[in-house]
């Protein structure tokens, strides 16, 4: 077997099993950044084929090799389910959720990370690089380090990493952050998760720090730089603007409207249903103006699309009823036979129905409580090519450090979530055009291909940086 020279490792391979036994990709920004250096660099990515205990051998995917790690039904329950989405994802999203703590859960993430690591530490070539892929895999970096020390390892933590009040409940905390101290790059979306991380690290472990530097000392009595920092990750913002000036897919988006019984407004919310995002709170804030008269069905229609998320998760389940009965209650209330005032839809859509969704909504709502960047927002500015459509973007997301012009809310402020969307819903059409020109501008300039770019030339050169 050929070595490869770069590695990925990420909880999912970047395919999904067809019902006919066939394998076609799935769809993710991060696949479309990394399949050209993947391919240049004779690369694998490590990963779960996404079905429990399903064993199939490496295989050659569209140039890429494929390393899949099989996990059991009890790998799924445990380390996947449990530590990775019921402690650490409900922990690190301040305690939206009330995390849960359960050993045999640790236990299991333990052992799956092993095996991710022993699978990365096969396929890799000498002095190969490797990256490893967020929230799932903590401990990888570091158990890879242990073993192959001639690696250079990166880590991407696509969630916010939280203030050390929060991160210190977890009883595994010291294991956690020794294992992401493995990796000679450690990457955050925002400057404040990176801070968050080095802040950790300080009280817990006493290691030094200086800039985006964490001194970590070496069992020998020497000792190494890690480096800890921002690389806000971004989207194929070129592919979005493909499909947005399809003609099929704006005749789609004129469709929609129709079909909505033509609003003279739009507002659009596109999440997978998670408590992150803060769903109740928009559908709370439009129920409200409904109900004081300051919109009304025929002038606004909110589009809801929720895609079906950890469904076997305690807390996702109570999340959907709650989130079902509010839209009963405020389409009982407010729509007509013409009319409708949410249109929730709990489904999962092609990209071309995402995009002309996009084209079709005159205001975009991103409410999320947390969020550690939320690609949607970023995917509706990349859509707007005629520089028209107004974003709502809460403060608690990546993505408000970057697009500035957005009109900024805190999601808790029910009355600031209130003004914010009539101020939206009466913008005047230049000032919709200013901000969303600055906005385009961003995110074209910085897409992810940009972003994978700055990740692994930080990488290249901390490796450098260690060899000599
Ligand atoms: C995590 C972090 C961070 C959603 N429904 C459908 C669909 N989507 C697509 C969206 C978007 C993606 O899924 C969701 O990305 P987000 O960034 O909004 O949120 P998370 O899933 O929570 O992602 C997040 C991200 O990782 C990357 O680092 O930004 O903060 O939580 O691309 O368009 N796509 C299709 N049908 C759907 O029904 N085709």
């Amino acid at each position: 077997m050929t070595r490869a020279e770069l590695v990925v490792v990420a909880n999912r391979l970047p395919v999904d099993r067809d019902d006919d036994g066939g394998w076609r990709p799935s769809p993710g920004g991060l696949v479309a950044a990394l399949e050209p250096v993947m391919r240049r660099a004779d690369g694998a990515w490590v990963g779960w084929p996404g079905r429990a205990d399903m064993e199939v051998e490496p295989f050659d995917f569209d140039g890429v090799r494929l390393v899949p790690v099989t996990l059991s039904a009890q790998d799924v329950a445990e380390y996947y389910e449990g530590f990775s989405n019921d402690t650490i994802w409900p922990l690190y999203h301040d305690v939206i959720a009330a995390p849960r703590y359960r050993r045999e859960w640790w236990n299991s993430y333990v052992q799956v990370n092993k095996r991710f690591a022993d699978a990365a530490v096969a396929v890799a070539a000498k002095n190969a690089t490797v990256w490893v892929q967020d929230y799932q895999l903590q401990l990888v970096p570091q158990l890879i380090r242990e073993r192959r020390p001639d690696l250079t390892i990166g880590y991407f933590h696509h969630i916010p990493f939280p203030a050390y009040g929060l991160f210190s409940q977890l009883p595994w905390r010291r294991q956690v952050l020794e294992g992401l101290l493995g990796a000679d790059v450690i990457g955050f979306q925002r400057t404040a998760d990176a801070g968050n991380f080095a802040r950790a690290v300080r009280r817990q472990l006493r290691y030094e720090t200086r800039a985006s530097g964490i001194r970590v000392p070496r069992a020998e009595g020497s000792s190494r730089v890690a480096l800890a920092k921002a690389f806000p990750i971004s989207i194929d913002a070129a592919s979005y603007v493909e499909l947005a000036q399809r003609e099929d897919i704006k005749a789609r988006a004129r469709e929609i409207r129709e079909e909505l019984g033509n609003p003279e407004k739009i507002l659009l919310g596109v999440d997978r249903l998670d408590y992150t995002k803060g769903i109740r709170h928009r559908m709370k804030a439009f129920g409200e103006l409904l109900s004081e008269d300051r919109l009304d069905v025929e002038r606004a229609t909110l589009v809801q699309v929720a895609s079906p998320s950890r469904e076997r998760v305690a807390a996702y389940v109570q999340l959907r009823d709650e989130i079902e009965l509010m839209v009963g209650r405020v389409n009982g209330t407010y729509d007509t036979m013409e009319h409708t005032a949410i249109r929730y839809l709990h489904q999962a859509f092609p990209r071309e129905e995402m995009v002309a969704l996009y084209l079709a909504a005159d205001v975009m709502l991103v409410t999320a409580l947390r969020d550690g960047m939320n690609l949607v927002a970023k995917e509706y500015v990349a859509c707007r090519t005629d520089n028209r459509g107004v974003l709502l973007l809460s403060e608690f997301t990546g993505a408000a450090d970057e697009l500035g012009t957005a009109i900024r809310v805190n999601p808790h402020d029910i009355e600031g979530l209130k003004d914010a969307i009539m101020r939206a819903v009466d913008m005047p059409s230049a000032e919709q055009s200013r901000r969303m020109r600055a906005m385009r501008k961003k995110v074209q300039e910085h897409d992810v291909q940009a972003w994978s770019r700055d990740f692994l030339d930080a990488l290249a050169h901390a490796g450098k940086a260690a060899a000599s």
